[in-house]
């Protein structure tokens, strides 16, 4: 399957440190690439390779403090 595009709304964004956590939490997860996290619109968007990944980035940048949710 081609890679998918993913955005997802990000809370308690509020600074470069939050935009780095959210980064780190979606970097360690395999089969996620392109990723880019935006502070002004509170967003971060991604390529998966499966679309079980949503469900996967989105409980690891929750658990790290940043609730997400699909746009
Ligand atoms: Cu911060």
């Amino acid at each position: 399957m081609a890679d998918q595009k993913i955005t997802l709304a990000v809370d308690n964004m509020n600074c470069g440190h939050c935009t780095g956590m959210v980064q780190k939490a979606l970097e360690a997860i395999t089969g996620i690439s392109d990723i880019s996290v935006d502070l002004g619109t509170k967003k971060a968007s991604f390529s998966i390779q499966e679309k079980n990944l949503v469900e996967q980035a989105i409980d690891a940048i929750t658990k790290a403090g940043y609730p997400a949710s699909l746009k």
